[in-house]
């Protein structure tokens, strides 16, 4: 991408906090200027919200560039931060996890409970010879093991590795062997979309090539028929026949947490690690600001699973290490009905309830009246995650779920980044719909040109982070030096340039004549068009304007005239009628609205209408395998991809040239 990016889409529609929750929000305007004044004080105060054994000699060292270490010579357990200091605060009875099972068996999990559970886990680690430092991979489905088990490596200080429960042989494999893993946690299966899904078979195979796993550690969720080998070992049989105390101790601050593989766009997947005291500082921090944590009244849902940064940051560490009471829920959300999600709003009066753009669009895509059938009453706050909300689903969420009460933190930030980065504070910030806002306090992020000069307000570039942050990743597993070409080397002194070191973040974004932040998209998906940089986002969201669709994603293929053409492959809302010459019609007349919406240049060449999209388990569109449906070469890999089937509709579409 050269120096900017077109600047198309206008939106003017903006939403202030509502009064009452402006009024007792937890952190105020003065807070930017508190940060802005002296950010490591500001870092430092966070930090105070976390129990520490040893107190910190230095808040950041930054002399040894792009590495940095975060409250340095302090010492604390994380588990005891997210358990037993709520528990020995007279919190015990109070529940940690509602927990939800797909087929709608429930268990309601307090600190108490959880304390046990994680030190019967802790135990059964240590006597597998689990100690600190060492890797323990976690294939599960999403039910509280999955929550026990991360906390029990973190208490004993070994290093988790979560794996997406559903990802293949190849994709667990690789990972237990980058990692080297020596223990492996799954479950027999998971229910899925109404029925078991099995786990274990593929756990064998991984391990079958794994030989430096010396114990399978296996959940008895669905109770289906699984092989037995001599590394198995059942987890009722031994986390919960172990002795049910264990002492915490307290390790560095730099002690590392977790590894985390993002697959990124080409080459192996990244093993993203992370730290202690940074990292639970900001993912405590961030819960309690931008979710306005309440904890004697909230009831916080994030829908996301564990095997997702989010699910890491906003469901175990961020909302435990505050105490707070929330549930997770193990299945898909339109098992058994389409307004299963809402139905379990109301069960468990949900107050806040953070989501990504994908779910929030297939919600538009099934129809308004689903989530009106529901008491939504509960609901006073909503936040967003995964990717760039387009204005119109903004609207939708605000409208039909948030029924127009509901402030919307559409928070931007990456497995990288640990913890939110980017996002409105609901008491303060006037939020426009689509926009993520501005840097918390304590973050400075910026939006550059190619020389990594800042763009003037109207100006669009590369987004980047010109401060180390507590939550920031420290390294790639194994691999500091493309650590440092990923993210360093783009700009600032990693790139040559003054002693400045920059985040490149591999987003490109715009800042707007009120200098509010919008996301464009990944720089990599950026389209060039007869000259002009034209981000996917921008015409996606175009088309999502348009009544009739629920969900588009856009590519830019070689075109022979224009260098790059718009291909967009468009998701029709419920209702709308797309047979024969009703669907012609309605794909010229959305090529006229996105013309007429952001200008001639991002008309598409071609649009498609498709059953769904490619995506990844995280809802993340995987925009290069419909380049290569759109350049009609075969796929490239789709090893992360959610849903193979998809893939086949969408190509057999496109033979057919529908
Ligand atoms: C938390 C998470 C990171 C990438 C990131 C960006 C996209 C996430 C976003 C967003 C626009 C938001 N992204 N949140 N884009 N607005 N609110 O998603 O981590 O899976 O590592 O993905 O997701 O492109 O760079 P991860």
């Amino acid at each position: 991408m050269s120096e900017t990016l077109e600047n198309l889409s206008s939106e003017t529609r903006k939403f202030p906090p509502p009064a009452p929750l402006a009024a007792a929000a937890n952190v105020t305007a003065p807070a930017y200027d508190q940060a802005a004044a002296d950010r490591l004080g500001f870092w430092a105060e966070q930090a105070q919200r976390l129990s520490w054994a040893e107190p910190w000699t230095q808040v950041l060292d930054w002399s040894n560039p792009p590495f940095a270490k975060w409250f340095t010579g302090g010492k604390l357990n994380v588990a005891y931060n997210c358990v037993d200091r709520h528990v020995e605060a007279g919190h015990g009875d109070k529940v940690a996890i509602h927990w939800e099972g797909e087929p709608g068996d429930t268990r309601t999990i307090t600190y108490s409970d959880l304390l046990t559970s994680v030190s019967q886990a802790a135990n059964t680690l240590t006597e597998l010879g689990v100690s600190a430092g060492d890797r323990v991979a976690i294939y599960l489905p999403m039910i509280p093991e999955a929550a026990v088990a991360m906390l029990a490596c973190a208490r004993i200080g070994a290093m988790h590795s979560v794996v997406f429960g559903g990802f293949s042989v190849d994709a667990l494999s690789t990972r237990i062997t980058d990692a080297s893993a020596k223990v492996v946690i799954t479950a027999d299966g998971g229910y899925r979309r109404g029925k078991p899904s099995a786990l274990k078979p593929t756990v064998d195979e991984a391990v079958a090539r794994c030989p430096g796993v010396e114990h399978v550690l296996v959940v008895r969720r669905t109770g289906q028929e699984v092989a037995w080998g001599e590394k198995d070992l059942w987890w009722h049989e031994t986390v919960e026949r172990a002795a049910t105390t264990h002492k915490p101790e307290a390790f560095d601050a730099e002690q590392p947490l977790y590894i985390l593989y993002t697959s990124g766009t080409t080459g192996k997947p990244k093993g993203i690690l992370h730290t202690t005291g940074g990292y639970l500082t900001q993912a405590s921090y961030t819960f309690h600001a931008v979710f306005d944590h309440k904890p004697e009244s909230d009831v916080f849902w994030c829908t996301a699973d564990v095997g997702w940064v989010t699910g890491h940051s906003y469901i175990v560490y961020g909302p435990l290490s505050n105490g707070a009471t929330q549930v997770m829920y193990e299945g898909t959300p339109d098992t058994p009905h389409k307004g299963r999600f809402w139905e379990i709003v109301d069960k468990y009066r949900v107050t806040v309830l953070y989501t990504a753009p994908t779910l929030i669009r297939t919600m538009m895509k099934w129809g308004d009246d689903i989530p009106a059938k529901y008491d939504l009453s509960s609901l006073r706050l909503l936040g967003s995650v995964g990717e760039p909300i387009n204005p119109e689903a903004w609207m939708w969420y605000r409208a039909n779920v948030g029924r127009d009460r509901c402030p919307i933190v559409d928070t931007w930030w990456q497995t990288e980044t640990g913890g939110i980065m980017i996002s409105p504070l609901p008491g303060v910030t006037e939020t426009k719909p689509g926009s993520a806002m501005t840097p918390l306090p304590g973050i400075s992020a910026d939006v550059v040109d190619d020389t990594a000069t800042s763009v003037p307000n109207g100006g669009g570039g590369f987004l980047v982070l010109r401060e180390p942050w507590p939550s920031m990743l420290r390294t790639i597993w194994g691999d500091d030096q493309r650590f440092i070409d990923t993210y360093w080397s783009r700009f600032g002194a990693g790139a040559g340039h003054g002693d400045e070191w920059v985040y490149f973040a591999g987003d490109g974004a715009k800042r707007d004549e009120d200098g509010a932040l919008w996301l464009l998209g990944r720089v990599d998906d950026v389209m060039l068009v007869s000259g002009h940089n034209i981000s996917t986002t921008e015409v996606e969201s175009a088309l999502v304007s348009h009544p009739s669709v629920a969900e588009a994603a856009v590519v830019g293929a070689t075109d022979p005239t224009t260098g790059q053409a718009i291909v967009a492959f468009t998701i029709p809302r419920g209702n709308v009628d797309t047979e024969g010459e009703a669907g012609e019609r309605l794909i010229q007349d959305l090529r006229n609205h996105v013309a007429r919406t952001l200008g001639p240049i991002a008309k598409p060449r071609q649009i498609m209408l498709v059953p769904e999209l490619p995506k990844t388990r995280s809802g993340k569109i995987m925009r290069r395998l419909l380049r290569d449906v759109a350049e009609r070469r075969s796929l490239g890999d789709v090893t992360t991809l959610q849903d193979s089937a998809v893939m086949d509709l969408i190509s057999s579409g496109m033979k057919s040239g529908k």
